[in-house]
This record gives structure tokens, sequence and C-alpha cells, in this order.
């Protein structure tokens, strides 16, 4: 990588300083609102705006950056948001383009993340259609492809009102719960010419709402509880990244001496080499961090994902004895078309407040009342810091995940690394996350092919902050979405993806072994449809045909040893590298069980 370039090409033509066309004031309504950066596929439906962006504004402040897919684009938007806390915008052509970034844009609504999207439609006015396309990209209500996953649509019809739209759909996306939000500008209104430019809207007239506090009497009640309490246990899920509210839970946990349990669904929010953190986080609750939850008197959740499940999971399916306190904005985006609200978790005290607030409020509820950590904290047992020594390299030339997790998280250790995502099966052992950005959290959908997308958005978004944004990807995943990495390497964006290639949709494997051992059916043909080994996919050469760094198929901890150490030198000299690691196919065997097991519901008297 010579070339140091790391923005877009800078358009030919001279920028024009005064607005002409509606979508040159809709181009300046996204910078006056400082967003850096719109992700985009192009399209015919946002011309209009696609040109004020680079011939009216110069491709500054936004910068366009070019996807291959709109699922990347979204994707990558979803990644950069997640570091940042703050959205991106991306523009999604009429009809398909919109099709085809739903799934991304799912996995953006389920994981509370603000984003701007900007559709193009029409022209509405039928009579200014050309004939064919122009018709087959315009639907009578464009958003309600994506209306059940989005926090707020709107198609506005003057340019006036599109200003007001984009200022509106940016301050409803930021607001917490956050989520994504979709304007829908007619093609027609965007290439209309206007006389006079209308003024902007004045932003400090139109501010972002004040966000409420916990109602006292509920801090005081949740103060009293605590002060009783002999086992308190914080879960920690949906919270804020930055260093202030970090370093606020950790006060929290050490006056109350209470135990913590994070989530590996959302980013790092506890330091997990923190006595009071005892296990690691996973996707779901281990066995040793269901104890805790089966002992606590008193349990805090700080809007984590899925509470009612995970409370029947670590009591097996019963109703846990402790008090439950829930903090949680989130039954404000509660919805009917899906269901990602989760079981209606059992609470004695549920406050619908930002939990960080909570933290705050009961920080300062205690004053100089405080407890300090005591003993117990020093008597439990640190999680694991360093990572067991490597296995020997496997003969059947693929290498353990657990032997990759450790040789990866080994090699990146000194690196200050920021993990965009784990796949499933990574040890706990080798998550040493201590800080806000050690990791960042997972997709929030479950929709597989967004691993590249985010991974490329969130080191944009690390890009010359001197961390090294490593993701370890499926190699499903990786497939889905690859051509993300394109993006990257156009615009210099250097990043580390290790693939965990398994050469299979192996979480399925899972699901077809269970059926078959149900029915009494053989086991032996868990595979079929779902192996991807014949032929062999060349991971790494998918990664060099679009100018990325690829190293492997590697076979062994050796040569992994040695692969990243030079993808770690070329990350840090500016590229985007892939290593394609052959890992077996299979999962440590908590891991699997986990994945497959029913609870029974405790609502349900007859379970
Ligand atoms: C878009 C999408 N399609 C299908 C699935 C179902 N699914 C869940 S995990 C998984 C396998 C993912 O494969 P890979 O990324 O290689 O990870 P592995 O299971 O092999 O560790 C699939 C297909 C999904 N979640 N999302
Ligand atoms: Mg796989």
């Amino acid at each position: 990588m010579n070339d140091t370039r790391n923005t877009s090409p800078k358009p030919n033509a001279a920028v024009e300083t005064t607005p002409r066309f509606g979508s040159d004031c809709m181009a300046e309504m996204l910078r006056a609102l400082e967003i850096p950066y719109i992700a985009l596929t192009p399209g015919a439906s946002f011309r209009g705006l696609h040109d004020s962006l680079v011939n009216y504004l110069g491709n500054e402040r936004p910068e366009l950056l070019l996807c291959i897919h709109e699922e990347t684009a979204v994707a990558i938007a979803h990644g950069y948001a997640r570091v940042t806390g703050r959205p991106l915008a991306v523009a999604l052509h009429a009809n398909v383009g919109l099709m085809h970034a739903t799934m991304a844009i799912f996995n953006v609504w389920c994981d509370r993340i603000p984003m701007l999207m900007l559709g193009g439609v029409g022209p509405m006015d039928a009579v200014a259609r050309r004939p064919w396309v122009d018709w087959i990209h315009t639907s009578s209500d464009m958003a309600s492809l994506v209306r059940d996953f989005t926090k707020w649509d709107d198609q506005p019809a003057s340019v006036v009102a599109a200003l007001e739209s984009i200022l509106r759909g940016y301050r409803i996306a930021t607001t917490a719960p956050q989520g994504p939000v979709y304007v829908c500008l007619d093609a027609g209104l965007q290439e209309a010419p206007i006389a006079s430019p209308p003024p902007l809207p004045p932003l400090d007239r139109y501010p972002a709402p004040r966000v409420v506090d916990p109602p006292p009497e509920a801090v005081g009640e949740i103060f009293a509880m605590l002060a009783q309490a002999e086992r308190p246990l914080l879960l920690i899920g949906r919270v804020a990244n930055d260093r202030e509210c970090f370093a606020r839970r950790v006060e929290l946990a050490e006056r109350l001496d209470a135990r913590v349990i994070t989530d590996l669904k959302t980013a790092a929010s506890f330091p997990m080499p923190h006595p009071l953190h005892p296990f690691p986080a996973g996707i779901y609750i281990s066995a040793e961090a269901g104890a805790l939850v089966r002992e606590a008197d008193v349990i805090v959740s700080l809007d984590w994902v899925d509470l009612a499940g995970s409370l029947r999971q670590a009591c097996g399916g019963q109703l846990p004895a402790a008090k439950v306190i829930q903090c949680s904005l989130d039954s404000y985006l509660h919805r009917g078309w899906s269901k990602d609200y989760q079981s209606l978790p059992p609470t004695d005290i549920f406050v619908l407040a930002d939990p960080d607030r909570l933290v705050s409020a009961l920080l300062e509820r205690m004053g100089e009342s405080r407890r300090t950590a005591t003993k117990s904290a020093a008597a439990l047992p640190a999680s694991t810091a360093t990572g067991a020594a490597p296995n020997s390299t496997r003969d059947d030339a693929r290498i353990s995940i657990a032997d990759m997790a450790h040789v990866t998280s080994a090699s990146l250790a000194a690196h200050n690394p920021s993990y965009v995502r784990l796949p499933l099966g990574w040890p706990g052992e080798c998550c040493h996350f201590a800080e806000p950005l050690d990791f960042i959290g997972f997709d929030g959908g479950g929709g597989i092919g967004s691993g590249p997308g985010m991974t490329v958005g969130a080191a944009l978004a690390l890009r010359g902050s001197g961390r090294l944004p490593v993701a370890v990807l499926g190699d499903g995943d990786y497939l889905m979405g690859l051509t993300a990495l394109w993006t990257g390497v156009h615009y210099r964006i250097p990043l580390l993806i290790v693939v965990s290639n398994n050469q299979s949709f192996f979480n399925d494997e899972l699901h077809q072994e269970r059926m078959a051992r149900m029915r009494g059916r053989p086991i032996e043909n868990r595979w079929v449809g779902l192996r991807m080994d014949d032929p062999p996919l060349d991971l790494a050469a998918l990664a060099r045909g679009q100018g990325a760094i690829g190293y492997g198929p590697i076979h062994d901890t050796a040569a992994l040893e040695a692969a990243l150490d030079s993808a770690i030198r070329d990350v840090k000299a500016g590229g985007t590298c892939v290593v394609d690691v052959r890992v077996a196919p299979e999962y440590a065997r908590t891991v699997s069980s986990t994945l497959l097991q029913h609870i029974p519901n405790d609502k349900d008297k007859s379970a």
C-alpha cells in the first residue's frame, strides 16, 4: 500500500455556493447535521441528491462511501455508529435497493443503532416518469417495505418539508432508544430547480430533546433495596460506550460490592478482568454466570437484552428468587411485527429511563454513605487474563476454534485491538476486554452477512485512533458480505478479518444433527446442504481479488502465528487484510448445548 490517500477522489468541477436544485438543499441539510459519510450503492432514484453531494458539496461532509451492495452500505453505517454512537446517512435506491438493504436494516433496528436512511422514489408525478424503469422503481408507499423495523419514516412533498423531515429523522434516530429512520425523497423534488432557496431550519431552535432522569422515588426504592442486598448482581446490557459511563458502572459495582455479568451481544461495558466480573461474557449466560443469577438477592438489569430469557435460562425455567430491577427505555420501540422485544421480564421495579442515568442517580444518592468493595471481591477468582497456551496442531490439518482464539488473542494483545466481531464458540478466556471499544458487540438481528460490512464501518470509525480493528468472522458470514472488503480497500481503511473457516454453515449442522437424533435418523448426514468444501472456496484469493491482502488457508497454529504477525504489520501500514484459518467443524460442548436448548416458560403453569 504505497498510496496514502484515505478519502475519495475529489471531483473536478468547481463547487458551487448557491443551491439551485431541491437536492442541493437536502445535501446542505446533511452537512448542517455534520454527517461525515453517506454510504450508497448508486441508483437513478437519487441521482439528483448524488449530483448535489458531488458537484454542489464537493464530496465532503458528507463524503460518499461507494458500496457494492446495499446490505453492505447499511452494515457499514451500522459498524460506524456502534463505535461512535453517531449516525451515518445511507442512500437507498427505489424499490430494489431498499429491498437489498432490508436484512441489514433489521439488524440495525434490533441493535437500537441510529441511522439516517434516505431513499429515492418516483418521480411521484407520473407525467415526469421515464418509460418502464421509473415505473417499476416507484411505489406508492416505499417505506412500507421497512416500516415494521424502522423507528420513523416520511415522504415529504416539498423541499421545505424535506429539510424538516431530514432534521426530524436525525433527531428521532439519535434519541434513545435509538434506531434507523427512513426519509424517502421524490426524484422530482430532488431534481426540480428552485427559484429562491429556502433557509435551512436553525438547528439550535430544534434541539435534541432533553433526556428524563429516573424518577427520584424509584431511585430511592432501588437504593433502599440495594442497601439491604447481600448478593447484588448487575446485568449490563445496552449502555453507552463512553469512558465516563464505563467508569461510573465500575464505581457502582465496587460501592455495592455487586457481581457483574456482561453480554457479547452488546459492546464492552465493564472490565472483564475486574474481580467483580468473575466469568467471561457470552452470547448466552454461561452455567457459572447462571449460578450468580440464582444466588443473587437483588438483580439490576441495565437494559440487558432478553432479560426474561436469560433469567429463565439461569433459573431452569423458574422465576428468579431475587428482586429484579429493570432499567430500560426499550419498550418505547416495542411493535407488533417483529418479536425482537423478547419475552416479558418479571420485575419488581421497572424504570423507564436511560440505564446510565440510573447508575449516575444511584451514585449520587449514595454520596458518602458508600459501601466499598469488600473482601469478597478479592476472594473471587479473577477472570483469566491470559489465555491458556495453545494446544499442538491437530492431525487433520484443522485448528480448533479454541487454538485459533488463543493464538489470535495472544498475537493481537500488544497491538491495542478493538474486536468488532467474535464467532460462536470463541472461548471466554480469550476476551480480555477492559475498556470501551475493546469489543464492539454483535449484529443485533442475527442476520448473517453483516460481518464484513460492520467491520469496514467500525474500522472507518477507528481509523487513526491507534486501535487495530479485528473481526473474527464465520466463513458463511464472510462469504455473504465479502464485497464490503472492496469498499475497505478503496477508502484505504486498515482492518484485519480472521475467518474462522469450518467450510460450513456449521451452526445449522448442529440443528440437523438434533433433528436426526430426535427422529432416529443418521446424524452422519448432518453436513448435507451445509458444507462448502467441494470445491473449497479460496477465501484469501477472494480478498486479493478485491485488492485486499489475503493469507491462507492456514492449517496449523505455527502458520497462524506467522500469518498474524505479518498481517498485523500490513494493517499498521494501512492494509485491509484477511487471514483464512481452517478450523474444525465443532463448537465447545457448552456452546452447542446452549444453542439448541429449549427452556420451559415460567409463565406456562403446565410446563
Ligand atoms: C441471512 C441469514 N441466513 C441464514 C441464517 C441462519 N444461520 C444462522 S448461523 C448460520 C451459519 C453461519 O455460518 P458461519 O458464518 O460460517 O458460522 P459457523 O456456524 O460455521 O460457525 C446460518 C446459516 C441467518 N442467521 N441469517
Ligand atoms: Mg462456517
